[in-house]
């Protein structure tokens, strides 16, 4: 595995020089993060992204991710151009080195929590979610105050109204057309480039406001792999999000897409689930720590010859950091060192 770890550029609060202390740190993943969605990335600020990158000793590989316009997921005419954007990024990036892309085809929301700051018994915080708290969010209703964290701010309300209404006439099917579609001309041009492409599965893993969400579970998982049949068309296995609804096997998953040779990046941390579909908290990313037994899971990736890149995913927020919640540095590298010591341990068993 290749150890790597998120930076949001040179304004996050943890710098390169900090995350390359961390041991057995391999790639940076980050994403040019200052034009509009579906639009083309400049080389310039590929190139500048890369150097920054190798200036700190690390390698310039990944990228999450490229994100997806909103007319590709609604399959609007206006999709081709995005989608012929969409392929120039895959180029330009293939031509700076980058080996794997992450993105999502989750609508209008990215990932969702009801609170970002969710002090737990041993004073540190973190992410929740509380579907209580989510069933009291109409985003359709005139008087609605759309405030749940961690939402697209470049949305206005109006705007975000729009954009889920147009999803309401819209089923799981036509979602699933439209990603076939986009993939139906995307993958040949990423495995042209040797780029392998990796979606990020829906997080929660479950349909929000009534919108569709389809990257969701095993079954969905093999029809995504099956639509384009291509080893480039691939899967980030983001534990905490296929972890936190208690019907997904993640161990299975893990084990058995990694035998297929289909995940190129795993996004790991541990969840505890609630009781009666009542949400999930982030916690530590020890197995103890909540629902998820990591231990199986890296092992189950071991197993299957996992090579790809892994990264500690959201991590609390301890020893009184502040800044982006999830992505402070204190958890996220103990995270790392516990991945790397759970790594360590199955390479010398099984030798
Ligand atoms: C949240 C992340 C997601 C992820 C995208 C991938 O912290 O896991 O925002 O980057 O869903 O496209
Ligand atoms: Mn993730």
């Amino acid at each position: 595995m290749k150890l790597s770890f998120r930076w949001y550029g040179k304004e996050d609060k943890v710098t390169l020089e900090n995350i390359r202390q961390i041991p057995g740190m391999h790639s940076i993943v980050t994403a040019v993060y200052d034009v509009p969605v579906g639009e083309v990335w400049s080389r310039e600020s590929i190139a500048e992204l890369k150097k920054q990158t190798e200036e700190a000793g690390l390698h310039f590989e990944v990228i999450e991710s490229v994100p997806v316009h909103e007319d590709i997921k609604l399959g609007k005419p206006a999709r081709d151009r995005y989608i012929a954007n969409y392929c120039e990024n895959i180029k330009r990036l293939a031509e700076a080195g980058i080996k794997c892309i992450c993105y999502n085809f989750m609508p209008v929301f990215d990932w969702t929590r009801t609170q970002l700051d969710h002090v737990l018994p041993d004073g540190s915080t973190s992410l929740v979610y509380y579907q209580e708290q989510v069933d009291q969010v109409n985003p359709l209703a005139s008087d609605s105050d759309l405030t749940l964290p961690g939402w697209d701010a470049s949305y206005t309300r109006e705007e975000l109204k729009q954009v889920v209404a147009e999803y309401n006439s819209m089923s799981e099917e036509d979602l699933w057309d439209n990603l076939k579609y986009f993939l139906e001309a995307v993958i040949p041009t990423a495995a042209s480039c040797g780029v392998n492409m990796a979606i990020h599965e829906d997080d929660p893993c479950w349909s929000i406001f009534g919108l569709p969400r389809i990257i969701t579970c095993e079954e969905n998982l093999d029809r995504f792999l099956k639509l384009v049949d291509d080893p480039h068309n691939g899967i980030t296995l983001c534990t905490g999000s296929l972890g936190c609804s208690a019907e997904n096997d993640v161990v299975k998953m893990a084990g058995k897409y990694a035998a297929m040779g289909r995940i190129h990046f795993v996004h790991a941390r541990n969840v505890a689930v609630l009781e009666d579909n009542r949400g999930f908290e982030e916690r530590a990313h020890l197995s103890a720590c909540g629902s998820l037994d990591m231990f199986a899971i890296l092992k189950a990736l071991h197993d299957n010859g996992f090579d790809g890149y892994i990264r500690p995913d959201h991590g609390r927020m301890i020893w009184g950091e502040t800044g982006r919640a999830g992505y402070g540095l204190y958890d996220r590298a103990l995270g790392a060192t516990y991945l790397n010591g759970i790594w360590e341990a199955l390479d010398k068993i099984n030798r």
